[in-house]
């Protein structure tokens, strides 16, 4: 097999989030989220798990700097608790608070790592979710407020922002279907919820730019190309009707200053098409430095008469699946990049998420021969080499995770880490991927 080489200035990154490592949920000021909330709510995580202490990432994140330096890792992306930072949403900030992510992000440039700072990966103060939650068009200024904050304290150090991650997911997971926090089930909330997300997201990127912050500032929602069941033109529709649904939605706004029609034809006749005045579009999409994405698996979608789609991915048996049992398909990572290419002519591609879980076992040797990962890693990345070989501007890929973590709603069963944490005495183990994603960036390519 001949040699993929990666362009010199290629970002070779992974990625975590606060609520999923960090743990001390209740330590030096910090305020309670909705995801404390949700996960100490009985029922809601798989046999009761929770953040509280997680990887214990408040207390250890010198030892894990030093793993991320050891692995060769060029940029690493952590979000910041909001209510670590302002404990009722709002107010007066908690210094304690500002002060980790400062040592945080010194302690990383110190050691040549990039900083890449998401600011909303999920935890919003539960204070705000009582007055509303993302419905309140109010939060959208708290949450710029509070985006005003990180930027005067990290501004100055931190070359890659990103405002909101998997917009997607936090509407349709946590407001549709109620398994994510704050756990709502309610379409017309979500629809409301998902636009306040993106009025926010303009709001923070126009402050961005009044504050001259040197960096590069954009959004990461997930994306997953979705194919038709047949060739039939009724197959077609409703592909492209689930793909403006789950990604048109989340970027036509933010990058073209509109809501994509089919999508908004098929939330009108519903009726849950969300209110808002026509100037939200114009600040929305203050234009960005880049789009970041978070790619898995795709979807696989037929017509259907009611809901003018349905998904088929359970149906189909001849795929390979991960431990989330999501259908591995690492052409699905090169159409959507493609698709960005083209359809938002050109811009600068990020990555953000990319990677998969599987059942890892420490052998009697110590280690942890999670093979199926490396081919993961490898078949995905030579997409991703194939599309910047075909012209596209795509700076950087942030593999998920840096270790292993709290998958949300599963709870610690589910492992993405190219690092093994064991959560009963939290020791670290890197795992054959890690070796091999040291190797793949000491060469830059494999
Ligand atoms: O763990 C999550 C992450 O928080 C957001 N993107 C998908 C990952 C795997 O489910």
């Amino acid at each position: 097999m001949s040699k993929i080489i990666f362009p010199e200035d290629f970002i070779w990154g992974a990625a975590t989030s606060s609520y999923q490592i960090e743990g001390a949920y209740n330590e030096d000021g910090k305020g309670e989220s909705i995801w404390d909330r949700f996960a100490h709510t009985p029922g809601k995580i798989f046999e009761g798990h929770t953040g509280d202490i997680a990887c214990d990432h408040y207390h250890r994140y010198k030892e894990d700097v030093q793993l991320m330096k050891e692995i060769g890792i060029k940029s690493y992306r952590f979000s910041i608790s909001w209510p670590r930072i302002f404990p009722d949403g709002k107010g007066k900030p908690n210094e304690k608070g500002v002060d980790f992510y400062k040592r945080l992000t010194d302690l990383l440039l110190e050691n040549g790592i990039t900083p890449a700072v998401t600011l909303y990966h999920w935890e919003l103060p539960q204070k705000l979710q009582d007055i509303g939650g993302w419905a309140n068009r109010d939060v959208t200024d708290y949450f710029t407020e509070y985006s005003e904050t990180i930027l005067k304290n990290l501004g100055d150090v931190v070359p890659i922002w990103i405002t909101h991650n998997e917009t997607f997911i936090v509407t349709f997971l946590g407001h549709v279907l109620g398994i994510h926090a704050p756990g709502i089930k309610d379409m017309k909330t979500a629809l409301q919820v998902s636009h306040n997300l993106f009025l926010s997201h303009g709001k923070t990127v126009k402050l961005f730019r009044e504050m001259n912050v040197k960096g590069q500032i954009g959004i990461a929602p997930n994306i997953s190309y979705v194919y038709p069941a047949s060739q039939s033109p009724e197959d077609i529709a409703a592909a492209e009707l689930a793909f403006g649904v789950h990604a048109r939605w989340h970027l036509d706004p933010v990058i073209k200053g509109e809501y994509p029609k089919n999508v908004v034809e098929y939330y009108e006749k519903r009726g849950i098409l969300p209110s808002y005045p026509q100037e939200d579009l114009k600040i929305i999409s203050e234009p960005i430095d880049f789009i970041a994405f978070n790619y898995y698996s795709p979807d696989f979608v037929k017509h259907d008469d009611e809901q003018g789609f349905v998904s088929i991915d359970s149906e189909l048996n001849n795929f390979e699946r991960t431990e989330m049992n999501w259908i591995v398909y690492p052409q699905g990572l090169y159409d959507t990049i493609m698709y960005l290419h083209r359809e938002y002519d050109q811009p600068n591609i990020i990555i953000s998420e990319n990677g998969a879980a599987y059942k890892d076992k420490i052998n009697n040797n110590g280690r942890i021969e999670d093979t199926k990962r490396i081919n993961y890693l490898v078949d995905h990345l030579t997409q991703v080499h194939r599309a910047i070989q075909d012209g596209v501007n795509l700076k950087g890929y942030y593999l998920w995770s840096l270790m292993d973590n709290f998958e949300w709603s599963y709870g610690y069963s589910k492992r993405f880490g190219i690092i093994h944490v064991d959560h009963e005495s939290q020791k670290r183990t890197i795992k054959d991927s890690g070796y091999w994603y040291k190797e793949t960036i000491a060469n830059n390519g494999f």
